[in-house]
């Protein structure tokens, strides 16, 4: 595409390490379940909420539970995944994601974060990042969650930009395709299988040219 009037990035896994910390997280919660689930199946999960995370474990374990159970699994695992990004910094940021939010800040492009997740500011705040972005939307701000491209809409409005002309850099199967559905220009990163869904792939932000 031509030279981007915005970007707008997801955070697990495009921003930051953390969507190592959710598999984990959820690794305990299929052990519990006696589900099998290991990275492999990972890779359906990433970028969605966390109850349609969850009700992606019990049907990869073919398995019904009670509404309270579910409630209650949900809470623990934010309480283990909380716990286990309570000490985050700056070195869990992914390569040439700090040189990039710096240089576009320089050009006046602007940014925002499109987010399946609802810990989100928590993050963004604890890394002290939070100020490059116009708009931070979360898992918090939407009704449908990615695939759908509410997410990444909000943002495209809030900046003032339309879809076309802004780029949306994604890790997850479901955040290309909320992307694509919102008719932005769609950059898959470091995930190579998920390439094919997308307007271009990059290893790394690293390789991303303003
Ligand atoms: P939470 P993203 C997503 O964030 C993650 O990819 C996904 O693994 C996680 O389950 C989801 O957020 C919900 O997160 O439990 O913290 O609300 O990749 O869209 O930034
Ligand atoms: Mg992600």
């Amino acid at each position: 595409m031509r030279k981007a009037k915005a970007l707008i990035f997801d955070l697990d896994g495009v921003v930051v390490t953390t969507e190592h910390n959710h598999f984990v997280a959820w690794k305990r919660t299929a052990d519990r379940l006696g589900i099998n689930f290991s990275e492999r199946e990972n890779e359906a999960l990433k970028g969605l909420s966390r109850v349609d995370s969850l009700r992606k474990i019990l049907e990869i374990g073919n398995k019904q539970i009670e509404e309270n159970y579910f409630e209650e699994l949900l809470v623990e695992k934010n309480n283990f995944y909380k716990a286990s990004i309570a000490q985050l910094d700056r070195s869990a940021c992914l390569p040439g994601v700090l040189n990039l939010l710096s240089k576009a800040k320089e050009e006046g492009i602007p940014m925002a974060v499109g987010s399946s997740s609802k810990n989100a500011k928590f993050i963004l705040d604890r890394l002290n990042l939070s100020d490059y972005f116009q708009i931070i939307v979360d898992g918090n701000m939407v009704e449908h969650p990615k695939p759908h491209p509410e997410v990444f809409l909000q943002a495209a409005e809030a900046m003032k930009v339309v879809p076309s002309e802004s780029i949306v850099f994604e890790d997850a199967e479901s955040g290309i395709k909320a992307a694509k559905a919102g008719g932005f220009y769609a950059i898959a990163v470091g995930n190579p299988n998920i390439a094919a869904l997308a307007d271009e792939f990059l290893e790394s932000l690293e390789e991303f040219k303003i």
